[in-house]
Formats: structure tokens, C-alpha cells, sequence
């Protein structure tokens, strides 16, 4: 953006330039201020123009649902390994929540249907001794992020198989992804086929934005 002072001299500009600076000036206060906000809290208002913008750093996994398995592992007390039609028929719920990532875009008013991880632990026996849920991505990238178990307990925390009515579009982890509300996207770990629960000490688990500097804790604020 041009300058009206150069090395601190003032320079003389004309009325509609001195406006348009303005302008600018103020647009870029307000975009810099929301983009701030969206990053690092507080914004309930998603920039762009307010669809999913497809995030993937492995690439989309093809989905063979006859060889297709999820396998629920690690502490569970009676670890599984379910078709997708298995899956779907143990329970399912729908939630409507707003999506947000740390880049600063969001969706408003996103339609999931799934089963609450309230139901996973409940079905196959999460041991008490477990402090977190691992999700393991099919893709190239060995994408995985965690849960805590307070997290886990939430009756909006999913792992969802429909988008808006719709069976997850490939790009988006058909056939399935995590949902946590209230969390930046990062967290909703796509083409899950691994449900792993684990014992961890202070530190928790490192996923794939964590090891990059991403916060564990990934809640908006
Ligand atoms: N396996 C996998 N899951 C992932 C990602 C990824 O790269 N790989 N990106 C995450 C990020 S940063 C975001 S914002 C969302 C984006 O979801 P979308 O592609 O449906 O828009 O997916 C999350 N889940
Ligand atoms: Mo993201």
C-alpha cells in the first residue's frame, strides 16, 4: 500500500487519494483484526466465503467398502474390527454445528450424521485407565490427532459418515471423519480406520499439526 509520508516528510496528496487511503487503511485494520481473531479466538464470523475449503496432506485414500475395516483398539476392553455397515448399525445421531479452521475460514450450520464416541467407549468397553482417543488416517500422510476423554464425552464429538445429508465426499474422508465442535478442523482427523485408546501422561499425544506447532488443546476461544 502506498504511503503518504516517505522517510518522514509529509507529502502532499490529492483529496480522492487521501480517501482512498482511508479506505484501505481501514479495511486492512478490520481484515487484519478478524483474521487475528480468527486465529486466535474469538471470531464467530468465518472469512471467505463461508464453504469448505478442502485440506488434505496425504491425498484422498480411495474407498473399497468390501475391504473397508475400522478397528477400535489400544484400550478397549473388547477391541473390534467392524465393516462400514457394521459400524453404521450400532447407533447414529445427527448434530448441525459450525466449522472452523485455524487458516480462518469457516462453515456455518454443518449437518453430521454419525455415532457419538460417548457410544464407541460404551460399546467396546473404553478401560478406566485410558486419558485419550487416537483417530489413525488411511491416507499417505499417517494423519492422526487426539481427543481427551472429557472431549470424548461430549454428545457432539462424532465419527461422522454423512455430510449435509450427504455420504462424505470422498476428498472430505469418506467414509469416515472425526467431528469435534467447538475445535479447529485440525482435529477432525479424515479417513479414519483406526480408533486407538491410550494412557498418556501430562503431555498427551502429538498429531500431525502438533508436531508442527499446533496446540494439542485445539478449542476456539
Ligand atoms: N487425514 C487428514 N485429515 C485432515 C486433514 C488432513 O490433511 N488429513 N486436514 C485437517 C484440517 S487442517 C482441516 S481444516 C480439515 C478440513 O476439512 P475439509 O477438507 O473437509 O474441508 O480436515 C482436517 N483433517
Ligand atoms: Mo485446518
Amino acid at each position: 500500500m502506498d504511503s503518504a509520508k516517505n522517510n518522514g516528510t509529509e507529502t502532499h496528496i490529492g483529496r480522492r487519494a487521501f480517501i482512498g487511503l482511508m479506505i484501505a487503511g481501514a479495511a486492512a485494520l478490520f481484515l487484519g483484526r478478524d483474521l487475528f481473531s480468527a486465529l486466535f479466538g474469538g471470531a464467530k464470523t468465518p472469512l471467505g466465503g463461508g464453504s469448505f475449503r478442502i485440506n488434505s496432506v496425504g491425498g484422498t485414500p480411495f474407498f473399497d467398502e468390501a475391504a473397508w475395516r475400522v478397528s477400535f483398539d489400544g484400550l478397549f476392553r473388547k477391541p473390534a474390527t467392524l465393516t462400514f455397515s457394521e459400524l453404521k448399525a450400532l447407533s447414529q445421531v445427527e448434530r448441525t454445528r459450525d466449522f472452523y479452521c485455524v487458516e480462518g475460514w469457516g462453515v456455518r450450520d454443518v449437518g453430521w450424521r454419525g455415532i457419538t464416541l460417548r457410544e464407541v467407549m460404551k460399546h467396546f468397553y473404553i478401560d478406566p485407565s485410558a486419558t485419550h482417543i487416537v483417530f489413525h488416517s488411511s491416507d499417505s500422510a499417517d494423519y492422526s490427532d487426539s481427543v481427551t476423554l472429557e472431549e470424548a464425552k461430549r454428545d457432539d464429538t462424532l465419527l461422522a459418515w454423512e455430510l449435509n445429508g450427504q455420504p462424505l465426499p470422498p476428498e472430505q474422508g469418506r467414509p469416515l471423519r472425526l467431528v469435534l465442535p467447538g475445535t479447529y478442523g485440525y482435529k477432525y482427523v479424515k479417513w479414519v480406520v483406526r480408533v486407538e485408546a491410550v494412557a498418556l501422561d501430562a503431555e498427551g499425544y502429538s498429531g500431525f499439526w502438533e508436531k508442527r506447532g499446533y496446540p494439542e488443546d485445539a478449542t476456539i476461544r
